[in-house]
């Protein structure tokens, strides 16, 4: 069972776990780490966690990151103890090694971590209708507010200029000039749309720069899989995959979270027919995330919002053409084109995004007004 890539003896024994280990379970959810369920039976009651390894190739200061880590869930623990809420089910935990720390390194040099599993709770991969977004986006919107407070200079940068667009721009450039995979010549049209918007690139970095837009302490990672979704109410309960979060623009999240649940397709479908930006997805993200920080945002925050989503968009989709191009280096891939694939729709709903801009921006406006938001 998944005996190639966890040893899960050798875990269990690691973070003290004990009983009986009665299932091990992948979870193939994300693009990066590896991912397991791992249920433990003691005593007739059976535990169940999520063994992680991380993917150091990717995060290169494994360390750092589980200090990043830890401080931010004991912060948010302490918030959701104060707003009545469960901590067992509405923030993760990492469970410390024999050791103390917060993570194993295994024989083999991998590194590993154990959270608690969220129970009665599930994620979803595609957003099935508006209230499903609104949700995933009140949960996101109270992430942010309930670490407003926290220090932000504690942070460090997990992935140094993670959403900074105009380095992801260089990084594009130099996939396109290296040309590693041999590939560029399959995806030209793709590489002049790409090459066409780097003034998008500059736009937010610019803002940043003359203190236009401020520093938040942000997830940066906000896929709609990455909320856990209450079994009975629907309500989105807890984020999770808190590797990223780092000092970053409320935007990003916002985008982040338009780009992906917005979209009318997968993320990586074939058929570009199908890829559409769905405004009243739009709205309902809007509604469910104004509803939560809308009155913590600036007004220039607020301003960004519809254009956050192309922008993040446009990011993503030259982060996996940048990846196909070098050769599919970072992103899992289970085909040879896939990244080509994923790089593909994250354009087309970009110029989708182009055609709708002004409609997003009423209905950014709109729901400001609903939500008596005068900024
Ligand atoms: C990765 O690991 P996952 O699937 O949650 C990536 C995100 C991308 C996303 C695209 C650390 O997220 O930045 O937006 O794929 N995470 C990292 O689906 O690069
Ligand atoms: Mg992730």
């Amino acid at each position: 069972m998944n005996s190639e890539i966890i040893n899960i003896e050798e875990l269990t024994d690691a973070f003290c776990l004990d009983g009986e280990i009665t299932a091990v379970k992948r979870i193939n959810d994300g693009h990066i780490n590896n991912t397991f369920r791992v249920d433990i039976s003691k005593g007739g009651k059976t535990s169940g966690y999520l063994v992680q390894e991380l993917n150091t190739s990717v995060f290169k200061e494994p360390v750092a990151l589980m200090n990043n880590l830890t401080g931010v869930t004991s912060h948010l623990r302490e918030q959701v103890i104060k707003n009545g809420g469960d901590p067992e089910r509405e923030c993760l935990y990492a469970f410390p090694a024999k050791d103390g720390k917060p993570y194993y390194i295994d024989g083999e040099g991998r590194f590993w971590r154990c959270f608690n599993y969220i129970y009665g709770a599930h994620s979803e991969q595609r957003v099935t209708g508006p209230d499903l977004f609104r949700k995933a986006a009140k949960a996101f919107g109270r992430f942010q507010c309930m670490l407003a407070d926290y220090p932000i200079d504690s942070l460090v940068e997990t992935i140094p200029n993670f959403h900074n667009t105009v380095s992801r721009f260089a990084d594009f450039k130099a996939a396109v000039d290296n040309n590693l995979s041999g590939r560029a010549d399959t995806c030209r049209d793709e590489i002049a749309f790409v090459l066409a918007r780097q003034e998008d690139c500059d736009r937010f970095i610019e803002l940043i720069d003359k203190g236009e837009l401020p520093l938040r302490v942000t997830h940066n990672d906000t896929k709609l899989n990455n909320v856990m979704f209450d079994d009975e109410t629907g309500e989105g309960i807890c984020a999770i995959d808190l590797d990223t979060v780092m000092p970053g623009l409320s935007l990003y999240d916002f985008g982040d979270s338009i780009r992906f649940g917005a979209n009318t397709a997968d993320e990586d479908e074939k058929d570009l027919s199908k890829v559409n930006l769905s405004l009243e997805y739009f709205r309902a993200y809007t509604e469910g995330y104004l509803s939560e920080a809308g009155s913590s945002l600036t007004a220039k925050e607020i301003e960004c919002l519809a254009y956050s989503g192309k922008l993040m968009t446009l990011e993503c989709g030259m982060r996996f053409l940048g990846d196909y191009l070098n050769g599919d280096t970072y992103f899992k891939t289970s085909y040879p084109e896939h990244n080509l694939v994923r790089a593909r729709t994250q354009l087309k709903l970009v110029s989708e995004m182009e055609k709708h801009m002004d409609e997003m921006e009423d209905i950014v406006k709109e729901v400001c007004e609903e939500l008596g938001i005068n900024k």
